[in-house]
């Protein structure tokens, strides 16, 4: 490592290993690392899977691919010997911004599991310039900003790989690039393959995030989920989404082909895993290129690509289950009308049931459809979550197709969110049990042993104590902020969304904060960290965050609060800054509204740290309940089965709650309160509570006494500070299940077979 490092710096910059500053360093680590996965194979197998996803969440590399590559203590090393510290020159990565949230950090989290498993499986995706925006604050509202990454030297490899794509208009040639994938102690290496387009120019970006949306060989490969709040915007959606999906096609047949895979046999060497319906055009492109490129008819073609595709539902949000009208669709890719519309009525000739047709009487088509009948299987991504696809959300297709259903519950990888993001906490548990758990991650069950230890309680409460002061010192640097490492750290991060209920967080620290102007002051101080983005166009959403970032200002500029109670809501939230702040978590913020969390993965990354969840019973807190028990997590409000049937029955009715309950028409009403106006902008306030009282379409006043009553229980109980550590210690021990290593094995099992 040491010599590798020199050689580079000298090539590079003339420079010896002392003299070199930490870009410079940085450089030299990539280009070391980069080299020595370029000399590694790719993994080969007789049925390779194709992952394909608008997002990849992958966060910055370096460490990670260190870790994997074995290579991490070396480079530390050598790298503390000429002074260097190597989380400092980490800093200098930028991270890609290339997904938005759970969706996009859960396919990372696969295909570091598929290369550790040594599985042939590499990813397809788009190779954003600009990313999801990068937010800033500013009057207490988010403000978008152009998110640039790619800087002239950074993983990304550009082949020579090029397909032309056609479209209603014009064709355009894609270029691949190529990020490298390696295995936890794996010889061979996997790939994530970006398209990407020459002819993409981000000068034309101007005022925050706003370009000509209709001006496409510019734009395309500009920003991920760009406003689709228009006709342009939703034009421009399908535009990438078929651009990825054809690249994809062209790239699995190429490759099938040098292979020497007789097309006819594809599915016995090749598996497509459609991540959401974002990628789903790829059915229909690949019956159009084994129909006219390939000499197949029609029938043998949906019959190769029916067993090659399979579908994962990542929601029940209707807003995100894609449908496009007929009429976009003809602008941007006529040529898959055709087939479409065959595909179309070859349901209608088999189902006489017009809720599973794909082209509705609106003449929208429905991408999930498309999915669930043209592929072989279909997953949720959680126990209950899957129950809930199967009895209603698709029931009428698990009446059709009951062997396609499955579930597979998610899982993290513990590569990035145990052993790389808490060094302290990772060596500590390798002495305790052992290093096998990086890999075989159901031995963490071997610190249940030590439940009773005291020395074992302590050393896990210091190191907790340990990561919070790094927090602290992180926040201090970046965003100038004080907090106090001891206080309870009650945090909240996920995208910002009604349904996981970040305003019924905010409404509890108004509760808070009029108990300690009541003078029922807290035993400990409690610091609430929020982090999370809105959508650009979802107004409730940013008004949300507008909340949030006044009470920030009102709370901690109060003398007599703020000794108590702290706000944060941390800027630009994004994977560098989770990894800083799960492992100081004592609080997980786990709230959405029962039945509409498909599954959640950051709570299994604060369980793992041993952060405690207070949660709904939704998407995978349902399974951490039921692993760790009732005494090792707090369970408040209305279950799914209730939620549910009020949305049947329409019997929801939040202004009757506000209005009979004056504790909670107290704390609704302080949303626009005169200290609050002050502070904030009217309109912003009002609309929300507005909002609140008058609809609250995710129930947030159905819950919120029961999640205050049990938070400040849950604060209560933190007081016994052994028995705490004994919740934390049975978190982490259960978090075994969680890995995604476990969940990429029964993808492999049971839809996979690679
Ligand atoms: C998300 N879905 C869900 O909201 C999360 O509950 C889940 O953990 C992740 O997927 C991963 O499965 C989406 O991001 C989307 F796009 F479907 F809305």
């Amino acid at each position: 490592m040491e010599q590798a490092l020199q050689h580079v710096l000298q090539e590079k910059f003339q420079k010896d290993l002392k003299e070199a500053t930490k870009e410079e360093m940085y450089t030299a680590l990539l280009f070391v690392t980069k080299d020595k996965m370029k000399h590694m194979k790719q993994k080969e197998g007789d049925r390779k899977l194709y992952y394909i996803s608008a997002e990849f969440l992958i966060g910055k590399l370096l460490s990670n691919n260190l870790i994997n590559l074995g290579l991490f203590d070396e480079a530390k090393e050598v790298l503390a010997k000429y002074g260097f510290d190597l989380t400092e020159v980490e800093e200098v990565e930028a991270e890609p911004s290339l997904g938005n949230g759970g969706l996009g950090r859960l396919a990372a989290c696969f295909l570091d599991s598929i290369a550790t498993l040594g599985l042939a499986g590499d990813g397809v995706g788009l190779n954003y310039h600009d990313g999801l925006f990068l937010q800033k604050f500013a009057d207490h509202k988010q403000r978008e900003e152009k998110n640039p990454w790619i800087t002239e030297e950074s993983w990304l490899t550009r082949t020579d790989r090029h397909f032309e794509v056609p479209f209603q208009d014009f064709t355009l040639t894609s270029t691949m690039y190529d990020i490298d994938v390696p295995g936890y102690g794996k010889d061979t290496c996997n790939k994530l393959h970006l398209f990407d387009l020459d002819t993409v120019d981000e000068s034309i970006i101007h005022d925050g995030i706003q370009f000509d949306k209709r001006d496409i060989p510019k734009n395309l490969t500009l920003f991920l989920y760009p406003d689709d709040s228009d006709e342009a915007g939703q034009l421009l959606r399908i535009y990438q989404q078929y651009f990825m999906v054809s690249n994809a096609a062209q790239l699995i047949l190429k490759e099938a082909e040098e292979r020497g895979v007789n097309l006819y046999h594809l599915h016995e060497h090749v598996c497509i895993q459609i991540n959401d319906t974002h990628p789903t055009m790829v059915i229909p492109e690949l019956i159009r290129l084994l129909t006219t490129q390939k000499g197949f008819n029609m029938d043998t073609a949906i019959d190769v690509v029916r067993k090659t595709c399979a579908y994962t539902n990542h929601t029940i949000l209707s807003e995100a289950l894609e449908k496009w009208p007929v009429s976009y669709l003809e602008k941007v890719v006529p040529h898959l009308l055709p087939i479409i519309r065959e595909l179309d009525a070859r349901v209608r000739r088999d189902f006489h049931d017009e809720k599973v047709y794909i082209i509705d009487e609106m003449d929208r088509v429905h991408m999930a459809h498309i999915d669930i009948h043209y592929g072989y299987a279909v997953n949720g991504v959680a126990a209950l979550h899957t129950e809930i696809l199967k009895e209603s959300e698709l029931k009428p297709f698990y009446d059709i197709y009951p062997e396609k259903f499955n579930n597979k519950t998610n899982g993290i990888t513990f590569r990035r969110w145990l052993v790389h993001c808490n060094h302290e906490l990772a060596d500590y548990l390798k002495e305790l049990i052992g290093k096998d758990f990086v890999e075989n991650a159901d031995s963490l069950e071997k610190l249940l042993a030590f439940r009773d230890d005291d020395a074992v309680l302590e050393r896990l409460r210091e190191i907790k104590k340990d990561a919070k002061l790094e927090l602290k010192k992180y926040l201090k640097e970046t965003q100038d902020v004080d907090i106090d490492e001891n206080a309870i750290f009650d945090i909240q991060i996920k995208r910002l969304h009604e349904y996981k209920r970040q305003q019924m967080n905010a409404l509890y620290a108004i509760y808070k904060y009029k108990e300690i102007k009541k003078g029922h002051l807290p035993k400990r101080p409690v610091t609430m960290i929020f982090g999370a983005k809105a959508a650009p166009a979802y107004t409730i959403a940013k008004d949300i965050i507008h909340l949030i970032l006044c009470l920030q200002e009102l709370i901690n500029h109060d003398p007599e609060v703020s000794p108590y109670l702290r706000i944060v809501m941390v800027e630009n939230y994004n994977v560098t800054k989770a990894e800083k702040l799960i492992p100081a978590c004592d609080i997980s913020e786990q709230i959405s509204l029962a039945s509409k969390e498909a599954s959640g993965t950051g709570n299994m990354k604060f369980m793992l740290n041993g952060a405690v969840t207070l949660g709904t019973e939704d998407g995978a807190n349902v399974e951490i309940h039921e692993l760790v028990g009732d005494d090792n997590i707090y369970i408040f409000g209305e279950k799914s089965e209730t939620v549910i049937d009020l949305y049947d029955k329409a019997a929801y009715n939040s202004r009757a709650i506000y209005e009979s309950d004056p504790e909670i028409e107290e704390l609704v009403d302080f949303i626009i309160s005169k200290q609050m106006i002050l502070i904030g902008d009217p309109v912003n306030l009002g609309r929300l509570y507005k909002e609140i009282v008058s609809k609250d379409w995710f129930m947030t006043l159905l819950d919120l006494k029961d999640y205050i009553l049990t938070k400040e229980r849950m604060l209560e109980d933190y007081e016994d500070e052994k028995a705490w550590a004994k919740k934390m210690l049975v978190n982490i021990a259960k978090a075994g299940y969680f890995s995604s290593d476990r969940t990429i094995a029964e993808y492999n099992q049971d839809i996979w077979h690679l």
